[in-house]
């Protein structure tokens, strides 16, 4: 499915709003630099502090959910269109029981938990966010991982009556993601089911989406319905449409930019067009309890 558009395309490509508001927020820096200190201090003061979570409003409305548009209030305007019940889980490949997985089965069995997590996209946007889930480790419990098992794929719901940006080849669709198993049974690592104790809008994913928070968000794959465990890394979705700048692994590494912008700062949603821009912290600030999965790789090499 990959033609020469879509191997030219970027994210940015697609996301014209955030250049638009990348260009705004420099503007506004250059020419009102005296309003732009009063302003800022405040919000600097806000991000030394512990994790301050967005607003319900600001996550489910500035959104990445190529299935209902690429742009950010594409998916809060479209996707109420996505069926989400009855939603069942495919779990197959190198497992002891491999099936279809009823949502309501997998849940009686699962303990919820409130996980706030920072949250960076590869476009140097993020966000703070209180999700409720568990972790991805219990449901493969449930399965049984097989020995062999090295890796786990995921998939998104390919659903073109209901999901309008399906028509467009941005992507091949479907959206197709994957983690090396010990990323995968990573406590940190889990499977979101709501945010602030709401069920999951449609639009960050809903019924049940990944969550990988040291990773940039596109690896965070939504409204999952299948993960297969195999010996060889699977294909991912970004990486096939741009496989220079879209790595397997893509760790938040501030030290490491994307082909065509830096990664050593973010914007923070919510934080207005005047906040500073924060520094990106490694494995986004999860480096403690991930950066020994990564011990004597080179993360330029594999990115
Ligand atoms: N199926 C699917 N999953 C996806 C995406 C997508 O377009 N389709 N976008 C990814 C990207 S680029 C990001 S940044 C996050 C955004 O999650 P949010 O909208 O809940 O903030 O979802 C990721 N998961
Ligand atoms: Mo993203």
């Amino acid at each position: 499915m990959a033609n020469r558009w879509t191997n030219r395309l970027t994210m940015q490509d697609v996301t014209p709003e955030a250049a638009f508001l990348n260009r705004r927020q420099i503007l506004a820096g250059m020419g009102m630099a005296g309003g732009a200190m009063a302003l800022g201090a405040p919000a600097m003061a806000q991000e030394e502090g512990a994790l301050k979570p967005n607003s319900f409003e600001e996550i489910s409305s500035y959104c990445n959910y190529y299935e209902f548009g690429t742009g950010k209030g594409d998916p809060s305007a479209n996707a109420h269109r996505l069926t989400t019940e009855p939603w069942s889980v495919t779990i197959d490949g190198m497992v002891d029981r491999p099936g279809d997985y009823a949502l309501e089965d997998i849940l009686s069995q699962m303990t919820i938990e409130d996980r706030l997590y920072r949250f960076r996209c590869v476009e140097a946007w993020s966000m703070v966010v209180p999700w409720n889930g568990f972790e991805l480790a219990d449901l493969l419990d449930l399965a049984g991982v097989q020995s062999g098992a090295r890796y786990v794929a995921f998939e998104t719901v390919y659903r073109p009556e209901e999901m309008p940006g399906l028509r467009r080849p941005v992507l091949d669709w479907p959206y197709v993601e994957g983690l090396r198993l010990d990323e995968a049974l990573n406590p940190l690592t889990i499977m979101a089911t709501g945010i602030y104790g709401k069920p999951l809008p449609n639009q960050n994913g809903a019924p049940l989406r990944l969550v990988v928070p040291w990773k940039y968000g596109f690896k965070s794959i939504k409204s999952v319905v299948r993960i297969t465990l195999t010996d060889k890394q699977p294909p991912t979705a970004w990486n096939k449409a741009a496989p220079r700048e879209y790595g397997f692994y893509s760790n938040v590494n501030p030290s490491v930019d994307h082909p065509r912008w830096s990664q050593a700062t973010e914007r923070t949603i919510g934080g207005g067009l005047f906040a500073k821009r924060k520094p990106t912290l490694m494995f986004n600030g999860y480096e403690e309890e991930v950066a020994a999965l990564y011990d004597g790789m080179d993360l330029k090499a594999q990115f």
